[in-house]
């Protein structure tokens, strides 16, 4: 039978769910409006005031908040609360720039933890499990969230933070940790080191998995369950919006159901910033409805996916994203082809290789070229050069066909590319980026 955290909220009728979005909203724009400045010019500007938002439906009248807006207002310029009620904050790698920092009151923890609480619920957790918290701990919100989470779950939580995996699955055993929570690249290290260290899935204690934080493809998400006898399943946030729990999966894993009481999702047309009608692929746009130290309204995530209302076999009724296909600024532009790492995944996997590779773009004589080195199994390791030179060629057919370019398939030997521990670094783009305006 389902289990629910917060079965009133989660399972609530359409019409319900729209009425206390509506009033949220209001209230939101009000306390936004009401207390930072920089939304207040925003809205000036734009001629909107808060007694203009009657409810969702008004929504679009307000302008986008993007990551400039927060990068240029860091680090104080968006709060909305006094210091003395803020406890805690979290920020981004800034590995696109400057680091975007987010501020949390006591109520604002309260309600992320609640939204991961329902994730762990969804994904089997009860107060008789194990949680072995493996995404780092820190600035990053991947160990705090999963930890608050677990603890309000009632979970025996092993904060292990990310890293030296052979203590981890030690301790994995030793406790007999039945959930794992880490982003799903170190997920696949950890199944390549069980397997190293002579262990089998039977050898744990393991039942599910609750992976995010990085895009990954339903092939991972197979191997993933292989190697640690589990069932996997996604859970999506940001930073700026608090951390994982945004969205989460629930038995049916087709998507995530977004805590759309808390985050109200639109897809947008990331050119013209159009909202599209429901099942449309577009850029994700949130507004948070309850936030108070840190609130963003139609906050720019730009992750690519699509929304779905459709009823879902779990008894929940909170509408559903599909996994995000990656973000605008991750995809790459090569010879004029729209490409996406996760698409590369998708064939090695499906063609029987491992998930470490490494794509490597560059730009020669005015010509985009696409290299990815791709890590053989053992089993796949020929000492004869024509048979490396074949297995090469036919993987670089299955990635034009999926493609549509031509790549340069490297088969490297097996360890050669580093395993990650938290978000994998997959692409190298050594272009002077001129043509992605995203990540400028
Ligand atoms: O990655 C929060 C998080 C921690 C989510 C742990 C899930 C689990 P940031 O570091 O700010 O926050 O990165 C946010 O990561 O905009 C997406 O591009 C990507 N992302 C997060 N979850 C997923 C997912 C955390 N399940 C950015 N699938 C987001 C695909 C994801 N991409």
């Amino acid at each position: 039978m389902e289990r629910y955290w917060n079965q009133e909220i989660e399972c609530m009728s359409r019409e319900d769910m729209k009425k206390l979005q509506d009033e949220r909203l209001v209230a939101q724009v009000k306390h936004v409006y009401d207390n930072v400045k920089y939304y207040r010019d925003l809205m000036d500007e734009k001629g909107v005031k808060p007694e203009d938002i009657k409810g969702i439906d008004d929504l679009c009248k307000l302008p986008f908040l993007s990551k400039a807006d927060l990068r240029e207002a860091y680090p104080y310029g968006l709060l909305a609360k006094p210091l003395s009620e803020c406890v805690r904050i979290h920020s981004t790698s800034g590995t696109t720039g400057k680091r975007v920092v987010a501020f949390y009151t006591q109520n604002d923890v309260d309600m992320w933890e609640d939204c991961v609480a329902r994730a762990i619920t969804a994904a089997g957790g009860t107060n008789e499990d194990v949680c072995q918290v493996a995404y780092g701990y820190g600035l990053f919100t991947g160990g705090a969230g999963l930890h608050g989470g677990s603890h309000k779950v009632g979970c025996l939580t092993l904060p292990m933070s990310s890293g030296n995996t052979e203590r981890q699955i030690g301790f994995m055993q030793d406790l007999g940790a039945t959930i794992l929570c880490c982003t799903p690249s170190y997920a696949a290290y950890i199944g390549e080191t069980v397997q190293e260290m002579g262990l089998t899935p039977d050898d744990l204690k393991l039942k599910a998995g609750i992976f995010g934080a990085e895009p990954w493809t339903e092939e991972m998400r197979r191997s993933i369950e292989k190697s640690l006898g589990i069932k996997a399943y996604d859970i999506y946030g940001l930073t700026e919006s608090s951390g994982p729990g945004v969205a989460f999966e629930c038995c049916e894993q087709s998507g995530m159901h977004i805590n759309e009481d808390n985050f109200y999702p639109e897809i947008i047309n990331p050119d013209t910033g159009e909202v599209l009608p429901e099942g449309e692929v577009g850029e994700l746009v949130f507004t948070s409805l309850t936030k108070e130290a840190f609130p963003l309204l139609r906050y720019r995530t730009r992750d690519l996916c699509v929304l779905s209302r459709k009823k879902c076999s779990c008894g929940r009724t909170l509408i559903k994203m599909a996994k995000p296909m990656g973000r605008s600024d991750d995809m790459m532009i090569i010879r004029g082809v729209n490409v996406f790492p996760s698409q590369i995944e998708t064939v090695l996997i499906e063609q029987g290789y491992s998930p470490n590779y490494l794509i490597e773009v560059d730009r020669k004589n005015n010509t985009d070229t696409l290299d990815i080195s791709v890590e053989m199994n053992p089993d796949q390791f020929s000492d004869k050069v024509k048979d490396m030179q074949e297995q090469e060629k036919s993987l670089a057919i299955a990635m034009k066909t999926m493609l549509g370019i031509n790549p340069k398939v490297h088969l490297v030997s097996p360890k050669s590319i580093a395993r990650s521990e938290g978000k994998a670094v997959r692409v190298i783009d050594r272009r002077k980026l001129i043509d992605n305006p995203a990540k400028k």
